[in-house]
Protein backbone atom coordinates (compact mmCIF):
# COMPACT_ATOMS: atom_id res chain seq x y z
CA UNK A 1 0.00 0.00 0.00
CA UNK A 2 1.45 2.49 0.00
CA UNK A 3 1.16 4.77 -1.03
CA UNK A 4 0.70 4.36 1.84
CA UNK A 5 -1.47 2.66 2.94
CA UNK A 6 0.30 2.03 5.28
CA UNK A 7 -1.35 -0.98 6.94
CA UNK A 8 -2.18 0.69 9.70
CA UNK A 9 -2.96 -2.33 11.74
CA UNK A 10 -4.74 -1.08 15.12
CA UNK A 11 -4.14 -2.13 18.64
CA UNK A 12 -7.25 -2.95 19.70
CA UNK A 13 -7.58 -6.39 19.93
CA UNK A 14 -4.28 -7.21 18.16
CA UNK A 15 -0.95 -7.55 20.04
CA UNK A 16 2.09 -5.79 18.96
CA UNK A 17 5.01 -4.24 20.42
CA UNK A 18 5.10 -0.48 20.40
CA UNK A 19 6.55 1.85 17.94
CA UNK A 20 8.68 4.46 19.30
CA UNK A 21 7.88 8.05 19.44
CA UNK A 22 8.65 11.35 20.00
CA UNK A 23 7.34 14.56 20.26
CA UNK A 24 7.58 18.10 18.87
CA UNK A 25 6.23 20.24 15.63
CA UNK A 26 6.21 19.84 12.40
CA UNK A 27 6.76 22.85 11.40
CA UNK A 28 9.90 22.93 13.94
CA UNK A 29 11.92 21.60 10.51
CA UNK A 30 10.52 24.77 8.58
CA UNK A 31 13.07 27.14 7.74
CA UNK A 32 11.58 30.54 7.64
CA UNK A 33 12.63 33.19 5.84
CA UNK A 34 13.66 36.81 6.84
CA UNK A 35 9.60 37.42 5.43
CA UNK A 36 8.44 35.50 8.78
CA UNK A 37 6.70 37.95 10.49
CA UNK A 38 4.65 38.52 7.41
CA UNK A 39 4.46 35.24 6.68
CA UNK A 40 2.54 34.41 9.80
CA UNK A 41 0.30 37.33 9.96
CA UNK A 42 -0.79 36.12 6.66
CA UNK A 43 -1.29 32.60 7.88
CA UNK A 44 -3.39 34.12 11.19
CA UNK A 45 -6.44 35.90 9.32
CA UNK A 46 -8.92 33.98 8.21
CA UNK A 47 -10.82 35.72 5.32
CA UNK A 48 -13.63 38.50 6.56
CA UNK A 49 -16.51 38.18 5.23
CA UNK A 50 -17.63 40.83 2.36
CA UNK A 51 -13.77 40.97 1.65
CA UNK A 52 -12.62 41.50 -2.21
CA UNK A 53 -9.98 39.51 -2.94
CA UNK A 54 -7.73 39.46 -6.04
CA UNK A 55 -6.96 35.75 -6.38
CA UNK A 56 -8.91 33.02 -4.17
CA UNK A 57 -7.21 29.03 -4.28
CA UNK A 58 -9.93 26.52 -3.10
CA UNK A 59 -8.04 24.16 -1.47
CA UNK A 60 -3.98 23.62 -0.03
CA UNK A 61 -2.95 20.79 -2.06
CA UNK A 62 -0.50 20.32 -4.87
CA UNK A 63 -2.32 22.27 -7.06
CA UNK A 64 -3.38 25.09 -4.70
CA UNK A 65 0.12 25.67 -2.93
CA UNK A 66 1.73 25.96 -6.65
CA UNK A 67 -1.03 28.22 -7.45
CA UNK A 68 -0.67 30.30 -4.41
CA UNK A 69 3.13 30.47 -4.38
CA UNK A 70 3.55 31.37 -8.27
CA UNK A 71 0.75 33.98 -8.19
CA UNK A 72 2.30 35.74 -4.70
CA UNK A 73 5.85 36.05 -6.65
CA UNK A 74 4.13 37.64 -9.27
CA UNK A 75 2.46 40.33 -7.14
CA UNK A 76 -0.67 39.04 -6.85
CA UNK A 77 -2.18 39.09 -3.18
CA UNK A 78 -4.19 35.69 -2.80
CA UNK A 79 -6.31 34.22 -0.06
CA UNK A 80 -6.46 30.19 0.02
CA UNK A 81 -9.62 28.98 1.68
CA UNK A 82 -9.12 25.06 3.38
CA UNK A 83 -12.38 23.35 4.84
CA UNK A 84 -9.45 21.24 6.68
CA UNK A 85 -7.19 21.85 10.01
CA UNK A 86 -4.06 23.93 9.92
CA UNK A 87 -2.12 20.82 11.41
CA UNK A 88 0.21 23.22 13.04
CA UNK A 89 -0.77 22.73 17.01
CA UNK A 90 0.20 19.72 18.96
CA UNK A 91 -2.56 17.63 20.40
CA UNK A 92 -3.06 16.45 24.10
CA UNK A 93 -0.45 14.12 23.60
CA UNK A 94 2.17 16.54 22.65
CA UNK A 95 2.16 15.66 19.01
CA UNK A 96 0.80 17.26 16.27
CA UNK A 97 -0.27 13.69 14.24
CA UNK A 98 -1.82 10.48 15.37
CA UNK A 99 0.21 7.53 14.89
CA UNK A 100 -1.47 4.66 12.30
CA UNK A 101 -1.26 2.27 15.19
CA UNK A 102 -3.47 4.13 17.70
CA UNK A 103 -6.11 5.79 15.52
CA UNK A 104 -7.79 8.59 17.69
CA UNK A 105 -9.63 11.94 16.90
CA UNK A 106 -7.11 13.35 14.79
CA UNK A 107 -7.39 10.31 12.35
CA UNK A 108 -10.15 10.73 10.45
CA UNK A 109 -12.49 13.08 8.90
CA UNK A 110 -16.37 13.36 10.61
CA UNK A 111 -16.37 9.65 11.47
CA UNK A 112 -17.40 8.20 14.74
CA UNK A 113 -15.60 4.79 13.40
CA UNK A 114 -12.23 4.97 11.75
CA UNK A 115 -12.36 3.10 8.32
CA UNK A 116 -8.70 1.89 7.72
CA UNK A 117 -7.63 0.73 3.98
CA UNK A 118 -6.45 -2.85 5.69
CA UNK A 119 -9.71 -3.19 7.81
CA UNK A 120 -8.87 -6.66 9.01
CA UNK A 121 -5.70 -7.93 9.92
CA UNK A 122 -5.13 -12.12 10.94
CA UNK A 123 -9.12 -12.47 10.33
CA UNK A 124 -9.99 -9.73 13.16
CA UNK A 125 -11.62 -6.20 11.94
CA UNK A 126 -9.34 -3.49 13.31
CA UNK A 127 -11.26 -0.59 13.23
CA UNK A 128 -12.75 1.36 16.16
CA UNK A 129 -14.63 4.09 17.54
CA UNK A 130 -13.49 7.30 17.67
CA UNK A 131 -14.75 10.92 18.03
CA UNK A 132 -16.47 12.66 15.00
CA UNK A 133 -13.56 15.74 14.33
CA UNK A 134 -12.10 17.42 11.42
CA UNK A 135 -9.68 14.81 11.26
CA UNK A 136 -6.93 14.46 8.70
CA UNK A 137 -7.81 11.48 6.18
CA UNK A 138 -11.23 11.38 4.43
CA UNK A 139 -12.51 7.99 3.39
CA UNK A 140 -15.23 9.51 1.07
CA UNK A 141 -17.97 6.86 0.15
CA UNK A 142 -19.27 6.47 -3.33
CA UNK A 143 -21.30 3.59 -4.04
CA UNK A 144 -19.15 1.71 -5.79
CA UNK A 145 -15.65 2.93 -4.37
CA UNK A 146 -13.80 4.67 -1.44
CA UNK A 147 -11.42 7.28 -1.96
CA UNK A 148 -9.00 8.44 0.21
CA UNK A 149 -8.05 11.99 0.61
CA UNK A 150 -6.10 14.54 2.82
CA UNK A 151 -8.19 17.08 4.61
CA UNK A 152 -6.36 20.27 6.10
CA UNK A 153 -3.15 22.93 4.89
CA UNK A 154 -1.49 20.55 2.30
CA UNK A 155 -4.45 18.39 1.22
CA UNK A 156 -2.96 14.94 0.25
CA UNK A 157 0.81 15.81 1.41
CA UNK A 158 -0.51 15.38 5.20
CA UNK A 159 -1.11 11.85 4.74
CA UNK A 160 0.44 10.71 1.64
CA UNK A 161 3.36 8.06 1.22
CA UNK A 162 5.70 10.88 -0.42
CA UNK A 163 6.08 8.47 -3.61
CA UNK A 164 7.43 11.30 -5.82
CA UNK A 165 7.38 9.63 -9.39
CA UNK A 166 8.03 11.00 -12.61
CA UNK A 167 6.49 9.15 -15.55
CA UNK A 168 8.49 7.66 -17.81
CA UNK A 169 8.05 9.76 -21.00
CA UNK A 170 7.22 7.17 -23.47
CA UNK A 171 3.61 6.75 -21.03
CA UNK A 172 3.28 10.46 -21.17
CA UNK A 173 1.50 10.74 -24.14
CA UNK A 174 -0.98 8.20 -22.88
CA UNK A 175 -1.26 10.64 -19.68
CA UNK A 176 -1.68 14.22 -20.86
CA UNK A 177 -2.02 13.81 -24.42
CA UNK A 178 -2.91 17.58 -25.30
CA UNK A 179 0.34 18.43 -23.27
CA UNK A 180 4.24 19.11 -24.92
CA UNK A 181 6.19 16.48 -23.39
CA UNK A 182 9.19 18.44 -24.06
CA UNK A 183 8.34 20.88 -22.18
CA UNK A 184 7.34 18.78 -19.07
CA UNK A 185 10.56 17.01 -19.30
CA UNK A 186 13.03 19.91 -20.10
CA UNK A 187 11.22 22.67 -17.46
CA UNK A 188 8.03 21.72 -15.64
CA UNK A 189 8.83 18.16 -13.85
CA UNK A 190 12.36 18.82 -13.02
CA UNK A 191 10.80 22.44 -11.35
CA UNK A 192 8.22 20.65 -9.35
CA UNK A 193 11.05 17.98 -8.04
CA UNK A 194 13.11 20.84 -7.31
CA UNK A 195 10.52 22.75 -5.16
CA UNK A 196 9.10 19.54 -3.68
CA UNK A 197 12.38 18.66 -2.43
CA UNK A 198 12.24 14.96 -4.10
CA UNK A 199 15.43 13.02 -3.59
CA UNK A 200 15.53 8.76 -4.02
CA UNK A 201 17.28 6.27 -1.00
CA UNK A 202 20.95 5.98 -0.32
CA UNK A 203 21.25 2.65 -2.19
CA UNK A 204 24.08 1.43 0.08
CA UNK A 205 21.66 2.18 2.90
CA UNK A 206 19.06 0.60 1.41
CA UNK A 207 20.94 -2.63 1.49
CA UNK A 208 21.66 -2.60 4.99
CA UNK A 209 19.03 -1.12 6.77
CA UNK A 210 17.07 -3.34 9.01
CA UNK A 211 13.51 -1.06 8.28
CA UNK A 212 13.98 -1.73 4.11
CA UNK A 213 14.26 -6.03 4.98
CA UNK A 214 10.54 -5.91 3.41
CA UNK A 215 12.01 -3.96 0.64
CA UNK A 216 14.67 -6.17 -0.20
CA UNK A 217 12.83 -9.43 0.37
CA UNK A 218 10.24 -7.71 -2.44
CA UNK A 219 13.33 -7.14 -4.92
CA UNK A 220 14.57 -10.86 -4.31
CA UNK A 221 11.11 -12.28 -5.06
CA UNK A 222 10.65 -9.50 -8.05
CA UNK A 223 13.77 -10.50 -9.94
CA UNK A 224 13.55 -13.97 -9.02
CA UNK A 225 10.60 -13.71 -11.85
CA UNK A 226 12.71 -11.40 -14.12
CA UNK A 227 10.40 -8.24 -13.56
CA UNK A 228 12.35 -4.55 -13.21
CA UNK A 229 12.90 -4.15 -9.78
CA UNK A 230 13.13 -0.11 -9.26
CA UNK A 231 14.03 2.46 -6.99
CA UNK A 232 11.31 5.16 -6.03
CA UNK A 233 12.04 8.50 -5.35
CA UNK A 234 10.34 10.32 -2.43
CA UNK A 235 10.02 13.62 -0.20
CA UNK A 236 10.90 11.98 2.84
CA UNK A 237 14.81 13.39 4.06
CA UNK A 238 16.46 10.10 3.96
CA UNK A 239 19.16 11.60 6.31
CA UNK A 240 16.98 11.57 9.13
CA UNK A 241 15.49 8.49 8.23
CA UNK A 242 19.07 7.46 8.50
CA UNK A 243 18.79 9.11 12.48
CA UNK A 244 16.11 7.05 13.00
CA UNK A 245 17.48 3.74 12.34
CA UNK A 246 20.20 4.31 14.43
CA UNK A 247 18.15 5.86 17.51
CA UNK A 248 19.52 9.03 17.47
CA UNK A 249 16.24 11.30 16.50
CA UNK A 250 12.85 10.37 17.06
CA UNK A 251 11.00 8.32 15.15
CA UNK A 252 8.35 9.11 12.81
CA UNK A 253 8.34 6.68 9.01
CA UNK A 254 9.94 4.38 11.78
CA UNK A 255 7.27 4.64 14.04
CA UNK A 256 5.00 3.74 11.58
CA UNK A 257 3.77 7.07 11.21
CA UNK A 258 1.93 7.72 7.58
CA UNK A 259 -1.87 7.45 6.73
CA UNK A 260 -2.22 10.03 9.58
CA UNK A 261 0.56 12.64 9.23
CA UNK A 262 4.04 12.38 9.70
CA UNK A 263 5.59 13.97 13.22
CA UNK A 264 8.64 14.53 11.43
CA UNK A 265 10.77 13.66 8.19
CA UNK A 266 8.47 13.76 5.54
CA UNK A 267 8.67 16.87 3.90
CA UNK A 268 4.68 17.70 3.28
CA UNK A 269 3.34 20.64 1.30
CA UNK A 270 3.96 22.49 5.40
CA UNK A 271 7.54 22.58 4.32
CA UNK A 272 8.11 23.35 1.22
CA UNK A 273 5.67 25.02 -1.34
CA UNK A 274 3.61 26.93 1.60
CA UNK A 275 5.97 28.32 3.75
CA UNK A 276 7.47 29.83 0.46
CA UNK A 277 4.06 31.22 -0.41
CA UNK A 278 3.77 32.21 2.79
CA UNK A 279 6.95 34.36 3.13
CA UNK A 280 6.15 36.36 0.25
CA UNK A 281 3.42 38.07 2.65
CA UNK A 282 1.18 37.97 0.37
CA UNK A 283 -0.24 34.51 0.81
CA UNK A 284 -3.21 34.43 3.50
CA UNK A 285 -4.93 30.80 4.41
CA UNK A 286 -8.36 30.39 6.16
CA UNK A 287 -8.31 26.55 7.29
CA UNK A 288 -11.76 25.12 8.17
CA UNK A 289 -13.70 27.24 5.73
CA UNK A 290 -15.24 25.65 3.01
CA UNK A 291 -16.45 26.73 -0.18
CA UNK A 292 -20.00 25.69 -0.80
CA UNK A 293 -20.77 28.41 -3.98
CA UNK A 294 -19.17 30.70 -6.99
CA UNK A 295 -21.00 32.61 -9.24
CA UNK A 296 -20.54 35.33 -11.54
CA UNK A 297 -20.86 39.12 -8.99
CA UNK A 298 -23.05 41.51 -10.64
CA UNK A 299 -20.15 44.17 -10.26
CA UNK A 300 -17.52 41.60 -12.44
CA UNK A 301 -15.16 38.51 -10.41
CA UNK A 302 -17.27 35.89 -8.79
CA UNK A 303 -19.17 36.31 -5.49
CA UNK A 304 -18.01 32.93 -3.54
CA UNK A 305 -19.85 31.76 -0.23
CA UNK A 306 -17.90 30.18 2.16
CA UNK A 307 -18.82 28.08 5.29
CA UNK A 308 -16.50 28.09 8.60
CA UNK A 309 -16.58 25.23 10.48
CA UNK A 310 -15.97 24.38 13.92
CA UNK A 311 -13.81 20.70 14.69
CA UNK A 312 -17.01 18.75 14.80
CA UNK A 313 -17.91 20.18 11.13
CA UNK A 314 -21.08 22.53 12.42
CA UNK A 315 -21.26 25.43 10.11
CA UNK A 316 -19.92 28.40 12.69
CA UNK A 317 -20.65 31.25 10.13
CA UNK A 318 -21.12 31.96 6.56
CA UNK A 319 -19.24 34.48 4.67
CA UNK A 320 -19.75 36.23 1.15
CA UNK A 321 -16.74 37.27 -0.57
CA UNK A 322 -16.01 38.40 -4.37
CA UNK A 323 -13.01 37.55 -6.04
CA UNK A 324 -11.40 38.62 -9.57
CA UNK A 325 -10.61 34.65 -9.85
CA UNK A 326 -10.66 31.67 -8.57
CA UNK A 327 -8.55 28.43 -8.66
CA UNK A 328 -10.21 25.45 -8.06
CA UNK A 329 -7.62 23.19 -6.53
CA UNK A 330 -10.40 21.21 -4.16
CA UNK A 331 -8.74 17.81 -5.18
CA UNK A 332 -10.01 15.82 -8.27
CA UNK A 333 -13.15 14.84 -6.08
CA UNK A 334 -13.93 18.26 -4.19
CA UNK A 335 -13.09 20.24 -7.20
CA UNK A 336 -15.39 17.77 -9.61
CA UNK A 337 -18.21 17.89 -6.60
CA UNK A 338 -18.14 21.67 -6.55
CA UNK A 339 -18.44 22.61 -10.23
CA UNK A 340 -20.61 19.29 -11.52
CA UNK A 341 -23.21 21.37 -8.58
CA UNK A 342 -22.25 24.71 -9.36
CA UNK A 343 -23.38 24.04 -13.72
CA UNK A 344 -26.33 21.85 -12.74
CA UNK A 345 -27.86 23.90 -9.97
CA UNK A 346 -27.46 26.81 -12.72
CA UNK A 347 -25.29 28.68 -10.57
CA UNK A 348 -22.24 28.66 -13.32
CA UNK A 349 -24.39 27.32 -16.42
CA UNK A 350 -22.08 28.32 -19.03
CA UNK A 351 -19.62 25.19 -18.20
CA UNK A 352 -19.99 22.81 -20.66
CA UNK A 353 -21.04 19.44 -20.78
CA UNK A 354 -17.28 17.46 -19.93
CA UNK A 355 -17.89 18.80 -16.46
CA UNK A 356 -17.86 15.60 -13.67
CA UNK A 357 -16.65 13.16 -16.59
CA UNK A 358 -13.40 11.39 -17.22
CA UNK A 359 -12.68 10.27 -13.79
CA UNK A 360 -10.36 7.30 -12.79
CA UNK A 361 -8.72 5.77 -9.93
CA UNK A 362 -5.38 5.49 -11.04
CA UNK A 363 -5.78 1.63 -11.23
CA UNK A 364 -5.50 1.00 -7.77
CA UNK A 365 -5.52 -2.21 -6.56
CA UNK A 366 -3.77 -3.79 -3.36
CA UNK A 367 -2.74 -7.45 -2.04
CA UNK A 368 -0.53 -9.40 -0.10
CA UNK A 369 1.30 -12.36 -0.37
CA UNK A 370 2.00 -15.09 2.45
CA UNK A 371 5.80 -16.11 2.41
CA UNK A 372 7.72 -18.93 3.53
CA UNK A 373 8.96 -18.60 6.66
CA UNK A 374 12.57 -18.45 5.63
CA UNK A 375 11.88 -15.20 4.26
CA UNK A 376 11.24 -13.14 7.19
CA UNK A 377 10.20 -9.23 5.85
CA UNK A 378 11.30 -7.78 9.35
CA UNK A 379 9.11 -6.54 12.34
CA UNK A 380 11.03 -2.99 11.97
CA UNK A 381 9.41 -1.73 8.34
CA UNK A 382 9.50 2.23 7.34
CA UNK A 383 6.09 3.31 6.56
CA UNK A 384 8.17 5.14 3.46
CA UNK A 385 7.76 2.93 0.35
CA UNK A 386 10.91 3.34 -1.37
CA UNK A 387 10.73 0.87 -4.33
CA UNK A 388 8.41 -0.72 -6.95
CA UNK A 389 7.62 -3.57 -9.65
CA UNK A 390 7.15 -2.26 -12.73
CA UNK A 391 5.73 -4.21 -15.36
CA UNK A 392 3.67 -1.24 -17.23
CA UNK A 393 4.66 -2.05 -20.03
CA UNK A 394 4.37 -5.91 -20.24
CA UNK A 395 1.24 -6.38 -18.43
CA UNK A 396 -0.06 -2.72 -17.38
CA UNK A 397 1.06 -2.62 -13.85
CA UNK A 398 3.15 -0.96 -11.50
CA UNK A 399 3.64 -2.51 -7.84
CA UNK A 400 4.79 -0.14 -4.70
CA UNK A 401 6.38 -2.80 -2.70
CA UNK A 402 4.33 -1.48 0.54
CA UNK A 403 5.15 -1.73 4.24
CA UNK A 404 2.96 -3.80 6.72
CA UNK A 405 4.47 -1.94 10.08
CA UNK A 406 2.53 -3.68 12.63
CA UNK A 407 5.57 -4.03 14.96
CA UNK A 408 6.06 -8.43 14.66
CA UNK A 409 7.10 -10.22 11.74
CA UNK A 410 3.95 -11.01 9.50
CA UNK A 411 5.68 -13.29 6.86
CA UNK A 412 4.08 -10.80 4.49
CA UNK A 413 4.50 -8.89 1.50
CA UNK A 414 2.20 -6.16 1.02
CA UNK A 415 1.64 -4.26 -2.19
CA UNK A 416 -0.16 -0.98 -3.86
CA UNK A 417 -0.43 -1.92 -7.42
CA UNK A 418 -1.02 1.15 -9.85
CA UNK A 419 -2.95 -0.54 -13.15
CA UNK A 420 -3.85 0.52 -16.39
CA UNK A 421 -7.40 0.12 -15.87
CA UNK A 422 -9.46 2.09 -18.56
CA UNK A 423 -12.45 2.67 -16.73
CA UNK A 424 -14.11 5.99 -16.06
CA UNK A 425 -16.57 7.37 -14.33
CA UNK A 426 -18.99 10.46 -13.91
CA UNK A 427 -20.15 13.19 -11.43
CA UNK A 428 -23.47 13.99 -11.26
CA UNK A 429 -26.16 15.84 -9.16
CA UNK A 430 -28.83 14.40 -7.26
CA UNK A 431 -31.59 16.56 -6.79
CA UNK A 432 -33.31 14.44 -4.22
CA UNK A 433 -30.36 14.37 -1.69
CA UNK A 434 -28.64 17.94 -3.33
CA UNK A 435 -25.38 15.97 -3.05
CA UNK A 436 -23.30 14.53 -5.66
CA UNK A 437 -22.81 10.88 -7.03
CA UNK A 438 -20.28 9.15 -8.62
CA UNK A 439 -21.22 5.94 -11.02
CA UNK A 440 -18.09 3.80 -10.48
CA UNK A 441 -18.81 0.09 -9.99
CA UNK A 442 -16.84 -1.99 -7.63
CA UNK A 443 -16.53 -4.53 -10.46
CA UNK A 444 -14.69 -2.11 -12.55
CA UNK A 445 -11.86 -2.86 -10.42
CA UNK A 446 -11.32 -6.46 -12.64
CA UNK A 447 -9.09 -4.86 -15.10
CA UNK A 448 -6.89 -3.53 -12.54
CA UNK A 449 -6.68 -6.64 -10.76
CA UNK A 450 -6.34 -8.95 -13.98
CA UNK A 451 -2.91 -6.33 -14.87
CA UNK A 452 -1.29 -7.06 -10.61
CA UNK A 453 -2.05 -10.65 -11.01
CA UNK A 454 0.50 -10.34 -14.40
CA UNK A 455 3.00 -9.68 -11.28
CA UNK A 456 1.78 -11.59 -8.84
CA UNK A 457 0.18 -15.15 -10.13
CA UNK A 458 3.91 -15.46 -11.59
CA UNK A 459 5.94 -14.27 -8.47
CA UNK A 460 3.38 -16.97 -6.20
CA UNK A 461 3.84 -19.30 -9.02
CA UNK A 462 8.15 -19.43 -8.64
CA UNK A 463 7.97 -18.71 -4.93
CA UNK A 464 5.57 -21.98 -3.91
CA UNK A 465 3.76 -18.52 -1.96
CA UNK A 466 0.28 -17.75 -2.28
CA UNK A 467 -1.84 -14.52 -1.41
CA UNK A 468 -3.04 -13.31 1.78
CA UNK A 469 -6.81 -13.44 2.51
CA UNK A 470 -7.04 -11.56 5.76
CA UNK A 471 -6.52 -8.05 5.06
CA UNK A 472 -9.57 -6.70 3.10
CA UNK A 473 -11.94 -9.11 5.03
CA UNK A 474 -12.94 -12.65 5.74
CA UNK A 475 -11.42 -14.85 2.56
CA UNK A 476 -10.70 -11.80 0.93
CA UNK A 477 -7.57 -11.16 -1.79
CA UNK A 478 -7.82 -8.29 -3.36
CA UNK A 479 -8.02 -4.34 -2.07
CA UNK A 480 -10.56 -3.42 -4.56
CA UNK A 481 -12.92 -1.24 -2.88
CA UNK A 482 -11.05 2.27 -2.68
CA UNK A 483 -8.64 4.59 -4.34
CA UNK A 484 -6.01 7.09 -2.52
CA UNK A 485 -5.06 8.23 -6.12
CA UNK A 486 -8.46 10.32 -7.51
CA UNK A 487 -7.99 11.52 -10.76
CA UNK A 488 -10.40 13.50 -13.50
CA UNK A 489 -13.49 15.33 -13.48
CA UNK A 490 -12.79 18.58 -15.25
CA UNK A 491 -10.34 17.42 -18.02
CA UNK A 492 -7.66 19.28 -19.46
CA UNK A 493 -8.71 20.38 -22.82
CA UNK A 494 -12.00 19.09 -22.43
CA UNK A 495 -14.27 21.07 -19.43
CA UNK A 496 -11.13 23.41 -19.36
CA UNK A 497 -8.55 24.79 -22.63
CA UNK A 498 -5.52 23.36 -22.57
CA UNK A 499 -4.12 25.30 -19.43
CA UNK A 500 -7.25 24.69 -16.88
CA UNK A 501 -9.09 27.98 -17.88
CA UNK A 502 -12.93 26.62 -17.42
CA UNK A 503 -14.86 26.89 -20.64
CA UNK A 504 -17.69 29.31 -20.21
CA UNK A 505 -16.16 31.15 -17.32
CA UNK A 506 -13.64 33.80 -17.67
CA UNK A 507 -11.71 34.01 -14.30
CA UNK A 508 -12.42 30.72 -13.49
CA UNK A 509 -9.41 27.79 -13.20
CA UNK A 510 -8.45 24.25 -12.42
CA UNK A 511 -5.45 23.54 -10.88
CA UNK A 512 -5.23 20.00 -9.60
CA UNK A 513 -5.62 16.33 -9.90
CA UNK A 514 -9.39 17.10 -11.63
CA UNK A 515 -7.31 17.87 -14.69
CA UNK A 516 -5.75 14.73 -15.37
CA UNK A 517 -7.53 11.97 -17.11
CA UNK A 518 -7.76 9.15 -14.96
CA UNK A 519 -4.07 7.94 -14.80
CA UNK A 520 -0.40 8.63 -14.54
CA UNK A 521 0.93 4.94 -14.90
CA UNK A 522 2.68 5.92 -11.47
CA UNK A 523 1.72 7.44 -8.13
CA UNK A 524 0.38 10.87 -9.43
CA UNK A 525 1.42 13.89 -7.10
CA UNK A 526 4.74 14.79 -9.38
CA UNK A 527 2.73 15.14 -12.15
CA UNK A 528 -0.12 17.62 -10.45
CA UNK A 529 2.56 19.89 -9.63
CA UNK A 530 4.22 19.95 -12.86
CA UNK A 531 1.34 20.63 -14.59
CA UNK A 532 0.59 23.52 -12.46
CA UNK A 533 3.66 24.83 -12.33
CA UNK A 534 3.00 24.52 -16.23
CA UNK A 535 -0.20 26.63 -16.24
CA UNK A 536 -0.26 28.83 -13.96
CA UNK A 537 3.11 30.12 -15.96
CA UNK A 538 0.96 30.48 -18.87
CA UNK A 539 -1.85 31.82 -17.17
CA UNK A 540 -0.24 34.28 -15.36
CA UNK A 541 1.69 35.64 -18.13
CA UNK A 542 -1.07 35.52 -20.71
CA UNK A 543 -4.16 36.69 -18.01
CA UNK A 544 -2.89 38.60 -15.31
P1 LIG B 1 -5.37 17.54 -2.71
O1 LIG B 1 -3.96 17.35 -2.31
O2 LIG B 1 -6.35 16.48 -2.38
O3 LIG B 1 -5.84 18.91 -2.04
C1 LIG B 1 -7.17 19.37 -2.10
C2 LIG B 1 -7.46 20.18 -0.85
O4 LIG B 1 -8.70 20.88 -1.03
C3 LIG B 1 -7.65 19.33 0.41
O5 LIG B 1 -6.82 19.84 1.43
C4 LIG B 1 -9.12 19.48 0.73
O6 LIG B 1 -9.40 19.42 2.13
C5 LIG B 1 -9.45 20.83 0.16
N1 LIG B 1 -10.87 21.00 -0.20
C6 LIG B 1 -11.67 20.12 -0.84
N2 LIG B 1 -12.91 20.67 -1.04
C7 LIG B 1 -12.86 21.93 -0.52
C8 LIG B 1 -13.81 22.98 -0.43
N3 LIG B 1 -15.05 22.85 -0.94
N4 LIG B 1 -13.44 24.12 0.19
C9 LIG B 1 -12.20 24.25 0.70
N5 LIG B 1 -11.24 23.29 0.64
C10 LIG B 1 -11.57 22.14 0.02
O7 LIG B 1 -5.50 17.82 -4.25
N6 LIG B 1 0.41 10.35 -4.43
C11 LIG B 1 1.72 10.20 -4.80
O8 LIG B 1 2.13 10.73 -5.82
N7 LIG B 1 2.57 9.46 -4.01
C12 LIG B 1 2.16 8.83 -2.87
O9 LIG B 1 2.97 8.21 -2.18
C13 LIG B 1 0.80 8.95 -2.50
N8 LIG B 1 0.31 8.31 -1.40
C14 LIG B 1 -0.99 8.52 -1.01
C15 LIG B 1 -1.45 7.93 0.16
C16 LIG B 1 -2.72 8.22 0.63
C17 LIG B 1 -3.22 7.56 1.87
C18 LIG B 1 -3.56 9.12 -0.08
C19 LIG B 1 -4.93 9.46 0.42
C20 LIG B 1 -3.10 9.70 -1.25
C21 LIG B 1 -1.83 9.40 -1.73
N9 LIG B 1 -1.34 9.98 -2.90
C22 LIG B 1 -0.05 9.77 -3.29
C23 LIG B 1 -2.20 10.83 -3.74
C24 LIG B 1 -1.87 12.32 -3.61
O10 LIG B 1 -1.81 12.70 -2.25
C25 LIG B 1 -2.96 13.11 -4.36
O11 LIG B 1 -2.90 12.73 -5.72
C26 LIG B 1 -2.73 14.61 -4.28
O12 LIG B 1 -2.74 15.06 -2.94
C27 LIG B 1 -3.79 15.37 -5.07
O13 LIG B 1 -3.38 16.73 -5.14
P2 LIG B 1 -4.44 17.85 -5.47
O14 LIG B 1 -3.71 19.15 -5.49
O15 LIG B 1 -5.22 17.47 -6.67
Amino acid sequence: MTDSTRPEVARNGISRRGFLAGTGSVLGAVALSGHAVAAERGATSAVADGARIPALVIGTGYGGSVAALRLAEAGVDVQMVEMGMAWDTPGPDGKIFANTTSPDHRSFWLRTRTKQPLSNFLGFPIDKDVPKYTGILDAEDFAGITVYQGRGVGGGSLVNGGMAVTPKRENFGAILPTVDANEMYGTYYPRANAGLGVTTIDPDWFETAECYQYARVGRKHAQRSNFPFVFVPDVYDWDYMKREQAGTAPRSALAGEILYGNNYGKKSLQKTYLPRAKATGRVSISPLHKVVSVAPASGGGYTVRIEQLSTTGATTATKEITADRVFFAAGSVGTSKLLTKLKATGALPALNGEIGKGWGDNGNVMCGRANHLWDPTGSLQSSIPTAGIDNWAAGGAFAEVAPLPTGIETYASFYLSITKNPNRAQFTYNPSSGGIDLNWQTAWKQPGINAAKTIFDKINAKEGTIYRTDLFGVYKIWGDHLTYHPLGGAVLGRATDNYGRLHGCPGLYVIDGALIPGNTSVNPFVTITALAERNIEKIIAADL
